[in-house]
């Protein structure tokens, strides 16, 4: 052949190669721009009232406003726990969605269980930990840093001279149900946090028995105020009314948990510690809609990463609460932030 067909023959060759990777190129790209993308949010109980339900809905309907053909649908799955895995079944079993997405440390369970007879579903499971399901991302927050951050903060207000703290080193934790995140990582965590402010503090721990009975709650805050007990945590879902309002009547201090609520109590509501559901909710259904979520792994977030921290910056935490107080808590949450000091979760499947 002549040497300078040979050349320009090459050329062609590789133009048309090129030309026609780029039409594919553009065509997956078009592709993945206009391509229907589907996600359930099945809520464990209720969103209203729920700090982590609430977040994740506003999360997840983010990320799918973004896209064009994007679907979302809330699904609530009520309070009647017996009744999850057969609503959870009939989601996985329409084929309609993409991806079910749903938060708190039961789902991994029930979700695997679902999982077995409709394997070609995918799940994404905040507030859980499941490791190894390759239909499975969960992404768990650290609790054990959540629960003592907040134990800490509650132990420096019970030692300290403010308006509503009596001498009695008291403190109480009202959560909704006891489940192994509560009493593995949040319960001790609270406990070695007052610890860290003082070695002497005990805490009442109660439970509602629910998700929703404010009454309740209140009148279990109202019994633990009434013991000595000035700052009390709650973590109950819709029932946490009811502790704010035991808060009210008696003059003494509320602690939250999962997003900061100063101005539905001023000056009731002392403090809260704050996790980045939301955001997590947002950028790992982006991350799911570009084909790349980590099904089969979990991960673990934590205070040194930013996802779990304390809202020491609202301007009534900054009014309310006496300088060394603030300072003590800062000084805590530099030592997590810096990685000098950090605790690690329980491995165990959430129920
Ligand atoms: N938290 C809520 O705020 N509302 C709920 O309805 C609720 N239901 C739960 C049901 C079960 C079975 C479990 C294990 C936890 C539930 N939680 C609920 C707790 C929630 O997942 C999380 O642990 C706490 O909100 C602390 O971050």
């Amino acid at each position: 052949m002549n040497k300078r067909i040979v050349p320009g023959l090459l050329l062609t060759a590789i133009l048309t190669v090129l030309f026609f990777s780029s039409c594919t190129k553009q065509t997956e790209k078009k592709e993945a721009q206009s391509k229907d993308y589907s996600v359930a949010l099945f809520i464990p109980g209720v969103v209203a009232g729920s700090p982590t339900y609430e977040m994740m809905v506003r999360g997840a309907k983010k990320a799918i406003s973004e896209i064009p053909n994007g679907k979302i649908k809330v699904i609530e799955g009520g309070y009647n726990q017996g009744e999850w895995l057969e609503k959870l079944t009939v989601i996985a079993a329409s084929r309609e969605y993409d991806l079910i997405v749903s938060t708190n440390p039961a789902m991994p369970a029930i979700s695997a269980e679902v999982s077995k007879q409709f394997p070609q579903q995918k799940f994404f499971l905040l507030d859980g930990f499941l490791e190894g399901n390759n239909s499975i991302y969960t992404f768990r927050y650290n609790q054990k840093e959540q629960g003592f951050l907040g134990g800490y903060f509650a132990g420096l207000v019970t030692t300290s001279t403010m308006e509503g703290a009596n001498k009695d080193l008291k403190i109480g934790l009202i959560a909704g149900q006891e489940y192994p995140d509560m009493m593995q990582a949040i319960l001790p965590g609270f406990k070695a946090g007052a610890a860290a402010a003082n070695t002497n503090i005990s805490v009442d721990f109660r439970v509602v028995g629910n998700w929703y009975d404010a009454e309740k709650a209140r009148s279990l805050a109202a019994s633990i105020y009434d013991s000595g007990a000035d700052i009390i945590l709650t973590i109950a879902g819709g029932a946490n009314q009811g502790v704010i309002t035991a808060g009210r009547n008696l003059g003494k201090y509320v602690l939250m948990y999962d997003v900061s609520s100063y101005d539905d109590a001023p000056g009731i509501i002392a403090g809260s510690t704050i996790i980045r559901q939301e955001k997590a909710a947002y950028e790992k259904i982006k991350e799911a809609i570009a084909g790349k979520m980590k099904f089969g792994s979990a991960d673990i977030a934590d205070v040194k990463g930013g996802w779990v921290s304390f809202d020491n910056k609202h301007p009534l935490y900054q009014k309310n609460i006496p300088q060394d107080v603030k300072d003590k808590l800062q000084e805590m949450l530099n030592r997590f932030e810096s990685g000098t000091l950090s605790l690690k979760m329980p491995v165990y499947l959430g129920k």
